[in-house]
């Protein structure tokens, strides 16, 4: 294995990895060196959509080669892009049925076990959808908002109606292009048929299929997991907390939460804190149940409990390793097989809890709406009674405080004040300067590159050239790690505008905004600066910029897809699934520009990145007349050094 040290900025994850090469336990990390990768697969040009192949075709010499049914490299370069973008939606969407599912349910008293927590933000989205109000019940307002965010799922025509929030331009766009998005399994399933064998052929005309599939991602199943989440949960506020591997607690009963969906791990919260639970764990020689989380559950439980954080993607292997947790309850997306392997030789339980996603070496305890509570005890309870059976455990004394549970909502509040909550401040500090442009940073870790060390580089140097940047997923639980997520750090390393914006707002220069569903807060808060007037009429005037510096999963094309088709510019580090077709790339890096007015930009070198961002950025400025040049601060030695995690 390479020298543990190029494996991670992370300290805890060094110290793991260093004991798991001591147990001889397997980790991702050791997985990566043993794949040695595929040049078809890396350039997009294997296609196995049909019988006939698989078909690939040699990246370094594409005309000499295509598929048995014809197809040449731009189609399958274009089609195997466009199933990512599907596959990304799909499990964004399947998401925000489940939330849409549970919230008719609550409305109707089907589950007494959830309520509706945020009554302001449900008014907020029924007036949106046109839903009445009057004096209506509560519960009616709920069952028509669950029952309108259902129906946008099988919605064969007309236009999605989350989608009517975007900028008129934009959708003036999307119009003409006939990709205005209709119904969310809808996009999906038509873009999985066109890229069926003999359907579509015309790589252009996927690629904006892909979009129109994207966009309902963004728009449509994202932006109702987000939605719902925040009226049955609760609307995110600021909150303190924690994070790294060093919050599992040595003597308490350590349960992590790992997955996407907040349904079941909200109950779990109320599970653990009752004073049945805390008396069991006694019981058995605990003295509480600590509960942290990993992947997006844990922003949205972080978000809205302040849960701690016990490590982001890659370190959901080596929590286990810490021998101290007692069970890791997943449900969807981002779990690793790998974590049964580890869990069979110590005392933890994997406990899966979807029926759509089950593991060998798992517990399957399954999770139902109507009885969540009680899933939730039995749970805990299975938890508990594994402490006693624990092994040796070493947990890393690694922890960083952050403040997290921002949003739209909040900014709009912050800026403007309850009564007349605005965007005007954040405007006027990108005009005057003060603030030189926003950047959402997103997405994964991945092996293939130093992990957490791009996200960091990358987040430090934007806030050091006068940008905001808010953060999601596992991005945003990364520079948690690194500290970055405090208000002091604005007057430590961010220029004196950037940090007089935030003392004045009271907000850190880098904002958490919640879990990967949650970049739909980020469509609604950039919609919001473009209302707000002065930054142009779409988001493609605005001196924002989007990027994913360690991505790997399918959902992060998806969303950089939407991000790019609803007129944001993208950056993705790493590497990109479209190089094996210089036409295909073209098109997603070129000439979406004259299409979306902005596009994806590929730049995995940290530093290159944030000179491609703030060039991007600086562009969206002058074009404004709103710039006076800026010199880019330039890096000695010390500095880099600084950098370091
Ligand atoms: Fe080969 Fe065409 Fe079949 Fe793909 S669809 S596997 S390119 S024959
Ligand atoms: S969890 S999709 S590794 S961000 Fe949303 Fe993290 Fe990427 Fe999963």
């Amino acid at each position: 294995m390479a020298e543990i040290e190029e494996l991670s900025a992370c300290e805890a994850t060094r110290k793991m990895l260093q004991k798991a090469v001591d147990e001889g336990m397997e980790t991702a990390f050791q997985r990566k060196e043993q794949q040695k990768g595929c040049a078809f697969g890396e350039a997009g040009t294997c296609c196995r959509y049909c019988n006939m192949g698989p078909c690939r075709i040699n990246p370094k010499k594409p005309e000499e080669a295509k598929g048995v049914c014809g197809a040449d490299v731009d189609t399958i370069v274009a089609r195997n892009f466009a199933r990512m973008v599907a596959a990304g939606t799909a499990a964004h969407s399947d998401h925000g049925r489940a939330v849409a599912q549970t919230l008719i349910m609550v409305a109707k008293g089907e589950t007494t076990d959830y309520e509706i927590k945020d009554r302001v933000k449900l008014l907020e989205v029924a007036a949106d959808l046109g839903i009445e109000i009057g004096d209506r019940d509560i519960n009616d307002i709920a069952l028509e908002v669950g029952e309108r965010c259902l129906a946008m799922f099988g919605q064969q025509e007309g236009e999605l109606e989350f989608a009517q929030r975007a900028p008129e331009p934009i959708k003036e766009i999307w119009r003409q292009l006939g990709i205005f998005p209709r119904g969310i399994d809808r996009e999906v399933v038509e873009l999985l048929h066109r890229t069926t064998i003999g359907v579509d052929q015309d790589y252009k005309n996927i690629i904006l299929g892909a979009s129109r599939c994207a966009l309902a991602d963004g728009w449509g199943g994202s932006m109702i997991a987000t939605e719902l989440q925040d009226i049955l949960f609760g609307t995110p506020e600021p909150l303190e907390s924690s994070a790294n591997l060093g919050v599992l607690k040595e003597d308490e009963v350590n349960i992590i939460v790992h997955g996407h969906e907040p349904l079941l791990s909200e109950m779990i919260v109320l599970a653990a804190s009752l004073p049945e639970m805390q008396e069991k764990a006694k019981a058995v020689g605990a003295k509480g149940i600590n509960l942290a989380g990993i992947c997006c559950t844990a922003n949205e439980v972080l978000m809205r409990h302040g849960v701690p954080i016990a490590g982001n993607f890659l370190q959901q292997e080596l929590a286990l390793l810490t021998g101290a947790v007692e069970a890791m309850v997943v449900d969807v997306q981002c779990v690793f097989q790998g974590l049964g392997t580890i869990a069979s030789c110590i005392h933890t339980d994997i406990i899966t809890t979807s029926p759509k996603a089950k593991m060998p070496f798992a517990r399957h305890i399954e999770f139902h709406e109507d009885k969540a509570l009680e899933v939730a005890k039995e749970i805990v309870s299975t938890a508990i009674e594994n402490f006693p059976k624990r092994g040796k455990v070493y947990i890393p004394d690694n922890k960083e405080p952050l403040i997290a549970g921002f949003n739209h909502e909040y900014v709009n509040y912050m800026l403007g004040g309850r009564y007349r909550a605005s965007y005007r401040p954040l405007n006027d500090a990108i005009i005057d300067g003060r603030i030189r442009g926003v950047v959402g940073v997103v997405g994964c870790n991945n092996p293939k590159v130093k992990h957490d060390d791009v996200h960091v580089r990358v987040v430090k140097q934007l806030i050091m050239n006068g940008c905001l940047v808010v953060v999601t997923g596992c991005a945003a639980q990364t520079v948690a790690k690194a500290g970055l997520l405090l208000p002091e750090v604005a007057r430590e390393i961010c220029p004196r505008g950037l940090w007089e914006v935030c003392e004045a707002v009271g907000i850190p220069p880098v904002l958490h905004f919640g879990s990967c569903v949650d970049n739909s807060r980020i469509l609604i808060a950039l919609t919001a600066m473009v209302k707000e007037g002065g930054l142009g009429e779409a988001f493609y005037d605005l001196p924002a910029c989007g990027c994913a510096p360690e991505w790997m999963s399918e959902k992060a094309i998806a969303i950089g897809h939407y991000f790019v088709s609803s007129g944001a510019a993208v950056v993705f580090g790493v590497g990109f699934p479209t190089l094996g077709s210089k036409n295909v790339t073209n098109f997603l890096f070129e000439e979406l520009n004259d299409i979306f007015k902005n596009s994806w930009h590929l730049e995995p070198d940290p530093d290159k990145m944030v000179d491609k961002i703030l060039s991007l950025i600086d562009m969206k400025r002058e074009a404004l007349g709103i710039t006076a040049k800026r010199e880019r601060i330039l890096y000695d030695m010390a500095m880099r050094r600084e950098l370091e995690i």
